[in-house]
């Protein structure tokens, strides 16, 4: 069975008070039966026995403070308000998700070293759907897992232990109210999950989630009529087809009551899809959706569409578009309870994209916003690249969908449209290693994803500290560097990898480390088109045409070199080596720059971390001072390929003369 030991991420309630305090509990309005409520007591229970080092008792006769959970119908849904002075607290809620978040945010901000007087707070989290999607296998394994074995499943077999207790505590300690459990590839196994042969555990499992408030989902085999039903076809129009799954839907929310719905992916890389049968995609995903409507489920259909038998030699057919093209045309025909989930970039969670025009290109339609925790393209987990300055960039993008200032945050939450579903998902970082993430400080994209899809408005400075001070028990100046170490960390690696948004120039199938050309002649549509006199793609109208996806107000931004944010340069336009960017630096020479420096700060991060000797665990010193070692291994080797092509390519030396081979 898998491992057996696993750290408290940031619940360890560490101490910070020495007043013994007894503290009163009384529940009033709620169902004291209820599962979450009484999962938000245990955790106040543990928690303020640890921060306070007190006990909490149920309306115990004398008491120093009196902590009361309240029902208030007035508050928003999932929402709570904090009321306290010196020797009381008020957690008031309209349901029991609120009533639980709430009792988090209270541990949370004495943690964090608030007094009880000041924990004065309301919120309303700002998205509906707050989901984790893992990509975990039947078998063990995790589909871009950077962090051991999965801890849901071995050897075809459902585990549900006490990790799966501690994960849902982690999950609902930061807002998240679902998780999808398998990988959206769904074979074998996993394709029978919908089946008496999997009911019971996937029950047990929902269970332990439904403690604390986060329905389950699963990820759906489109085929399924086909490999379970005996069917010859899975066409979502043909009469039989559409009977199965009615009959399964029935039977699978009959047996799993804490179901949410399903994820779907299909036609994408090789899984099955309407596509087959000359369907849309929005008739697969309604007939899906049409057939959990009855039991309240939900459809999450996935938008990552795209021809992945490209000819490298066509320089037509664009991947970034395929979203759009494929998605765009069908805005208002997907049912109510059809939810189109959107990855942040067009092509595939690059360390710079753009933000997809699909998201609030569709002004109909429920959409929500994937992102990627795992970091398949970022770094596997050994690299440091805190996600969260990534993230608020996205949300924050205007695409002026409507108003002026409509961001995505107002789009995915469903504010700009009116929209009961919409929110965020994050393919997750986790696995079974004894610190859930890999690397100790990837814990930090984990807990941001969470806090940021609760509270869209928090900054990923606020969501570093919080989690810092959560974890660790730092001084206030080694806070400060390892606040800076994590913010700094997206650009550095930024750096040293590809170059103004062009992305892609990873090891194939891997995607760690360089490899230039590695995708250059293949059939993933993933192209960087480098010459001896220039690189990037064409994606203006005189190119793909990709930029007029965009609203007018982005689409004349990004069609026009001079006006293109430098970021994304490569990504909208093929431009010469000795193109003037706005530093009076010229394009070559902003290269080699860049790798230069994005190595030596990844260095500088390392010095920093060698800093934090003896303030943080040694288990944890030296888990990270590992990945760094690798880490400046893989900056040095993108550095000196990254560089070493392009003065091969383009004959123009370094003018501060340093060593390119
Ligand atoms: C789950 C990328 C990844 C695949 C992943 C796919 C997806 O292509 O490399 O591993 O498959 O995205 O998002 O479906």
């Amino acid at each position: 069975m898998g491992n057996k030991e696993w750290t408290q991420l940031w619940l360890g309630y560490k101490n910070v008070s020495n007043d013994n305090k007894t503290v009163s509990c009384e529940v009033v309005g709620f169902n004291k039966d209820s599962q979450v409520i009484k999962s938000a007591l245990c955790e106040l229970k543990s928690g303020l026995k640890g921060i306070l080092s007190d006990e909490v008792v149920d309306n115990a006769g004398s008491y120093d403070i009196a902590l009361t959970i309240k029902k208030v119908d007035a508050i928003a849904k999932e929402g709570f308000k904090l009321e306290s002075d010196t020797s009381s607290v008020s957690i008031l809620a309209s349901d029991d998700n609120g009533a639980l978040y709430g009792a988090f945010e209270l541990l949370r901000q004495l943690s964090c070293g608030k007094k009880l007087s000041e924990v004065n707070v309301e919120k309303t989290p700002s998205n509906p759907l707050r989901m984790m999607n893992h990509w975990d296998n039947m078998d063990g394994s995790i589909e871009r897992g950077y962090s051991g074995q999965s801890f849901f499943f071995e050897n075809k077999e459902i585990v549900v232990d006490e990790r799966t207790r501690d994960y849902a505590r982690f999950m609902a300690s930061v807002g998240i109210n679902g998780v999808v459990i398998n990988n959206v590839n769904v074979k074998d196994a996993a394709t029978y999950l919908i089946t008496d042969r999997y009911f019971d555990k996937v029950k047990e499992l929902s269970e332990v989630f439904a403690d604390y408030g986060i329905k389950t989902y699963l990820s759906l085999n489109f085929a399924a009529p086909i490999e379970l039903g005996g069917l010859e076809v899975c066409d979502p129009l043909d009469e039989k087809v559409i009977g199965w799954w009615k009959e399964k839907a029935k039977e699978v929310f009959g047996k799993l009551p804490h179901l949410g719905g399903f994820l779907v992916k299909a036609d994408s890389e090789g899984r099955p899809g309407p596509f087959t049968y000359g369907r849309t995609q929005a008739d697969g995903a309604n007939m899906l959706g049409d057939v959990v409507a009855p039991y309240g489920g939900i459809i999450i259909w996935r938008c990552f569409v795209y021809n992945c038998t490209q000819d490298w030699r066509d320089y037509k057919t664009d991947r970034a578009r395929a979203g759009y093209d494929y998605f765009k045309d069908f805005d208002g025909a997907y049912h109510d309870n059809v939810i189109l989930q959107i990855k942040n970039g067009p092509m595939d969670f690059q360390i710079r994209e753009p933000i997809s025009p699909l998201i609030g290109g569709l002004t109909k339609t429920n959409q929500m916003l994937e992102v990627q925790i795992a970091q398949e393209y970022t770094g596997h987990q050994i690299d440091l690249c805190y996600l969260m300055p990534m993230f608020k960039e996205v949300l924050g993008f205007k695409t002026y969908c409507q108003k002026e200032n409509d961001t995505v945050a107002d789009v995915v939450s469903g504010r700009a449209f009116g929209n009961k579903l919409a929110g965020m998902a994050a393919v997750i970082n986790t696995g079974n290693d004894k610190n859930w993430t890999g690397n100790y400080l990837a814990a930090a994209n984990l807990y941001g994803f969470g806090r940021l899809s609760f509270d869209t408005e928090l900054s990923s400075e606020e969501i570093a500290r919080e989690w810092i001070r959560l974890t660790f028990a730092l001084e206030k100046v080694d806070e400060d560097k390892l606040t800076d170490m994590l913010l700094r960390s997206r650009e550095i690696y930024e750096k040293y990898t590809s170059p103004l948004g062009i992305g892609w120039m990873v090891t194939p199938h891997d995607h760690y480390g360089p490899s230039v050309d590695g995708y250059e002649y293949s059939r993933w549509g993933t192209y960087h088109r480098a010459d001896h006199l220039g690189i990037g793609v064409d994606r203006s109208d005189k190119g793909t045409g990709y930029a007029q996806q965009y609203y007018k107000e982005n689409a004349e931004k990004y069609n026009d070199p001079e006006k293109c944010p430098e970021e994304l340069l490569l990504f909208f336009h093929h431009i010469p080596y000795t193109w003037k960017l706005k530093t009076g630096k010229t394009l070559i020479q902003h290269i080699y720059d860049s790798h230069f420096e994005g190595e030596a700060e990844a260095e500088q991060l390392f010095e920093t971390w060698k800093s934090l000797e003896g303030k943080v665990p040694s288990e944890v010193f030296e888990n990270v001072s590992h990945r760094f070692e690798l880490q400046i291994y893989n900056a040095k080797e993108w550095r000196d390929q990254v560089n070493s092509y392009f003065y091969r390519k383009s004959g123009i030396s370094d003018q501060k003369g340093r060593k390119i081979y």
